[in-house]
């Protein structure tokens, strides 16, 4: 018979950039979520499994939520963020970057907490910058969660208090992901959206303003090749062809340049070298279709 541990799903929510999909990949102690100083970086809420002696947690890392839906991407988004809410969650951990005041966008995420039923913890973020900040306007917000944390994702302040905050709320239960063979500790991406993923972050990282917005990436075939090297074939796909030209950038440089960080990043996370054939193509309706 298994023995009685403390299992459950722990939604993690926030504004976006408040440092969700950071506090994930630093909790697990491996990269699963992408992150970047744009909002709204993460599109799909990322599930991923945190096990130790105590138990085993599945974290859902969802997308920052929008005040204002300006555009039809926003709009997906903040309904698969809704929607996990309104799923089977058994601890809500809601963090705000406290160097950043309420405002309409914060006020809209504290209604949607306030909605859901289950326990929750606090977690301040970005303690590590002291100046400014705004706590006392989150201040009275405490009494209505069960735990208040002062973190930083970033550099690994308090993650371990957080965690076993979130195991003393956690039921009761049987393991949920009974496999101890996973590769990552991701549950719902497989590698090849594991790879769109990262050239997405590098495009985050290197287009302007809102190009990044406009684009999406998808990876068409990974093979191996001749002697440990790796083929993967990508797309970034965007709206237009203004946005097209922007991301292949003067004489390609842009898209090389996007190109090189992320075959960087995947030849370290693979330990093999990897051949990277990324192209850019314009589809209007990739959002209809592809979000
Ligand atoms: N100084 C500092 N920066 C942080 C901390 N946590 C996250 N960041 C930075 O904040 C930015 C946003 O982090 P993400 O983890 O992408 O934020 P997110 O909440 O997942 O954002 P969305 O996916 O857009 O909703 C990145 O530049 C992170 O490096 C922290 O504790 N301290
Ligand atoms: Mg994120």
């Amino acid at each position: 018979m298994d023995e009685k541990i403390k299992a459950g799903y722990v939604a993690i929510i926030g504004r976006p950039n408040s440092g969700k999909s950071t506090l994930l990949n630093n909790i697990l102690k491996q990269k699963v979520a992408i992150t970047s100083p744009k909002p709204q970086t993460t599109r799909i809420p990322i599930q991923a499994v945190y096990n130790d002696a105590r138990g085993q947690i599945i974290f859902i890392d969802t997308p920052g939520i929008f005040a204002k839906v300006f555009d039809a991407v926003a709009k997906k988004i903040n309904l698969k963020t809704e929607q996990v809410l309104k799923k089977n969650i058994d601890v809500l951990v809601y963090l705000i970057d406290h160097n950043r005041d309420r405002n309409i966008e914060e006020n809209k995420i504290i209604g949607l907490v306030r909605n859901v039923d289950k326990p929750k913890i606090l977690a301040y973020n970005k303690m590590d910058i002291k100046h400014p900040s705004y706590i006392p306007h989150y201040r009275f917000l405490e009494s209505e969660f069960n735990k208040t944390v002062e973190i930083s994702a970033l550099f690994n302040k308090n993650l371990n208090l957080l965690v076993n905050y979130i195991f003393e709320l956690l039921p009761i239960g049987d393991k949920i992901i009974k496999r101890e063979d996973l590769v990552t500790p991701a549950i719902n991406i497989d590698s090849k959206t594991f790879i769109a993923e990262i050239i997405r972050e590098k495009a985050y990282l290197f287009l302007r303003k809102e190009v990044p917005y406009s684009l999406t990436t998808v990876v068409d075939e990974i093979a191996d090749r001749e002697e440990g090297l790796k083929y993967i074939k990508a797309r970034i796909v965007t709206v237009s062809d203004r946005y097209k030209r922007m991301i292949i950038g003067d004489t390609g440089r842009m898209i090389k340049e996007i190109g090189r960080a992320s075959r960087k990043e995947l030849e370290v996370a693979t330990n093999q070298k990897i051949y990277l054939d990324l192209t850019v193509e314009t589809n209007p309706h990739w959002i209809e279709e592809m979000l």
